[in-house]
Parts: structure tokens; sequence; C-alpha cells
């Protein structure tokens, strides 16, 4: 297995692919999507184009679609709900297909669609990540950032940091013998250096002031949760995201 890290998707290499990708929003498309399946919604299906999320989700019984727009932090017009993790509780989501559009996360889900296995992975799930990378082992492993507007963010960079740690741990394979390319292993000392303290990772980071900003500290801790839900999302048709019983 060797695991390779994509700061953004515009670095993940064109025409191929790897056996597993996974893609990282760590604020906060993944980490509401892994909220969101916990709490029993059906599935979440990502589209980085507005009109064609509407378009989609307009087949679907209202009783059971919610439609999760987000752009610069805010939730869209006309939109149920915005992209916090905190809103995806039982009462709301249960049953429901979220039909998500967001700045980032939703565009780096759809640039890696294609692999053979889609995951997606937050601090609040990383160990159910990091469980699934030490059991089935695949032979090569992108860990993709969704970065914002195609710059580096340094919290999915941190998390990606987090799952590799989390393997080196369980797996017992070298560092060395595990990454697949130099950002693999700085993504590790990122996570190491604030692993105490993900809030303070979160407070360094350009998107984690812009959330600030917006008055969004509960959903900073929130997401800075370590191995708080034991939940795998994986893509099951192209876009949509369910529960893994893997
Ligand atoms: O960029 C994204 O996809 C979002 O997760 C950004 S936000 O945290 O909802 O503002």
């Amino acid at each position: 297995m060797k695991l390779f890290v994509y700061h953004t998707p515009e670095r993940v290499p064109p025409q191929v692919t790897a056996d597993c990708a996974i893609a990282i929003d760590v604020l906060r498309a993944t980490s509401t999507i892994a909220t969101a399946l916990d709490a029993g919604a059906e599935g979440v299906q990502a589209f980085s184009d507005l009109e064609i999320l509407i378009a989609t989700s307009e087949a679907w019984d209202p009783a059971r679609r919610i439609r999760v727009g987000e752009r610069g932090g805010k939730t869209v017009e006309g939109f149920d709900m915005g992209n916090s993790p905190l809103d995806c509780t039982p009462e709301r989501v249960k049953q429901s297909r979220l039909f998500m559009s967001t700045t980032n996360g939703t565009r780096a889900l759809e640039c890696i669609r294609s692999a053979p296995i889609v995951l997606t992975a937050a601090f609040i799930n990383r160990d159910a990540v990091v469980q699934y990378l030490v059991k089935h082992q695949p032979e090569t492993v992108w860990l993709v950032g969704s970065g914002w507007e195609g710059s580096y963010s340094l919290e999915d960079t941190g998390c990606a940091g987090a799952v590799i740690e989390g393997v080196l741990e369980q797996s017992g394979i070298s560092l060395d013998a595990l990454a697949g390319n130099d950002e693999a292993v700085s993504s590790v000392t990122l996570y190491r250096n604030f692993q105490d303290d993900l809030v303070s990772l979160f407070k360094h980071a350009s998107h984690g002031k812009r959330l600030l900003g917006l008055g969004l500290y509960e959903d900073l801790e929130y997401c800075a949760q370590l191995d708080f839900l034991d939940v795998l999302p994986v893509q099951r048709e192209q876009g949509v995201l369910v529960k893994s019983i893997l």
C-alpha cells in the first residue's frame, strides 16, 4: 500500500487513478457528510453545479430531499440548509437524501469519482477510514485535500496526516514504506504538530479564520473531535455517498 497526498484537486495527476481515492474537506463538507450519514441520512449526492443539483433533486420526493448549498461559507439562497454539520441531526436528516454543493469539497469529490473506491475523511471519522485502509490495503491510495479555490488548506493536509498516522500505528508499516510522495511525509509532520489541539490548527488556517469571522466557532470545535464518529462514507454510484457496511 502506498499513500499519496494531494493538497488540492488541481494537484491530482491527470489520466490515471488510484485504487482508492479519499476526499478531505474538514471545514466542513466531509465533516457534514460523515455526520449526516451517521444521523441516518439515506445518502449524500454531491454536485459542483447548483443548477444541476436543483434539476436532479426535482425528481426526488420533496419530503425526503434536503438541498444543501454553500458558497463562501454561507447558505445559498433558496436552499434548505447550509453546510454546517451541527444542522445534521437525526430529526432533520433521517431517511432523507442530501443534495449537496459546496465551494470546494464537492469539487474534490467530483475530481476523484471515477476511482474504484471513493471514500471521504474528516478528523471526526478518521479512525473508520484508517481501519478500512489497514484491512483492505489498496495498492495505491490518494488523499485529496479540497483546499480553497485552488490553493492549499492547512486543515485538509493535517487530516491527511492524521489518516497516515493512524495507518502507521495500526499497520506497523514504516513511514518510508507507506509514503508515496513527499506531501505524505510532510502531512504527518503537520498533524503531529497540532494533534493535541486541532482547534488551534483551524485558527491558523485561512478558512478557519473565515468561518470564525462568520461566528461559526462551534462548527470548528465540532470538526476538531478526532475519531468522534464510527462512520465510513463510501461512493455507491458516481457522486452518491452512503454509509458503508464494508
Ligand atoms: O469549501 C467547501 O466545500 C466548504 O466545506 C466550505 S464551508 O466550510 O462550508 O464554508
